[in-house]
């Protein structure tokens, strides 16, 4: 039974709704337990795909600021918030964060580390952390320079100023803006597509991208040549090339 993070299974598709709406879902190390428990759930075979979402007009404010232990915080950070990102990256599935409002502090971290982020036309962006003089977390540093460059990382972290959906779209943190009315209902349908779809390829996809945020051209050729002879071998390419060839939709397995 958890209290803070809600899960919902839909066919191959994993639904994870942080729950505590009355604080724009901020962050506790009870509520970072839970979620590492369900995204640890989400790597079980028959998920296949993985939507993050917020419980009412948030998706997450960041740090519970109301409890942040007075001092020092490298041990929260480490033991809470540290296992979430590194399980997200992980998965070897897609996961799609649905922004339904504002992500703030490490609650924008937590959308930035996931592969996609589904934008509501109400959803607000705002780094947070110098706001209250911290630096940044959760994977931020990593995340946030890679997506918009380093100088944008530095004004968006510097200023903390709120960015729309809109904007958002324009500077590569979002891929896709949905109307807020039924945003989520839309949002899952674009996850539960993803859900249906060649699971290992995806999977090997998310490797080669991460890979080559530090290989070379050389690395990743080799990389590349490797992982497609695997992708090769699979019922799922087998099915994709049969499907061309007869003229219908392919029908994956997700292997
Ligand atoms: O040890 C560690 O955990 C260290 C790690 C730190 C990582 C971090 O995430 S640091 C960054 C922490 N987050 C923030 O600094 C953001 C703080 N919140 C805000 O700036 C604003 O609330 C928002 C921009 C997110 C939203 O503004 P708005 O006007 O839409 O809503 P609001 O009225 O400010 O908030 C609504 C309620 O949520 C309100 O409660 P109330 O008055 O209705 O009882 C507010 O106090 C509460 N709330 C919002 N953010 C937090 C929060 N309660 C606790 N912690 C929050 N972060």
């Amino acid at each position: 039974m958890t209290e803070f993070v809600r899960t919902a299974r839909d066919g191959a598709l994993l639904s994870v709704t942080l729950d505590r709406p009355d604080v724009l879902n901020a962050l506790t190390p009870a509520l970072l337990g839970e979620l590492r428990d369900a995204l640890q759930v989400a790597a079980e075979n028959d998920v296949r795909a993985v939507l993050l979402t917020g419980a009412g007009r948030g998706f997450c404010a960041g740090a519970d600021l109301s409890t942040l232990p007075e001092g020092a915080v490298e041990a929260v950070v480490e033991a809470h918030y540290n296992p979430v990102v590194r399980e997200i990256a992980a998965l070897e599935k897609p996961v799609v964060a649905a922004v339904n409002g504002v992500a703030a502090g490490a609650g924008l971290s937590l959308a930035l580390a996931c592969d996609l982020r589904v934008l509501s036309e109400a959803a607000v962006l705002t780094t947070g952390f110098s706001g209250i003089g911290l630096a940044l977390d959760a994977g931020m540093s990593y995340t946030l320079p890679r997506l918009v460059g380093p100088a944008r990382a530095l004004e968006l972290t510097y200023t903390g100023r709120r960015v729309t959906a809109d904007e958002a779209l324009s500077l590569g943190l979002g891929e896709l803006v949905l109307p807020a009315d039924g945003f989520v209902e839309a949002a899952t349908v674009f996850a539960a597509r993803l859900a249906q779809g060649p699971t290992g390829s995806y999977a090997r996809i998310k490797a080669q991208v991460a890979a080559s945020q530090a290989n070379t051209l050389e690395e990743q050729l080799a990389l590349e040549a490797r992982v497609q002879g695997e992708a090769s071998r699979t019922a799922d390419f087998a099915e994709g090339v049969r499907a061309f060839r007869e003229r219908r939709p392919p029908k994956f397995v997700g292997r």
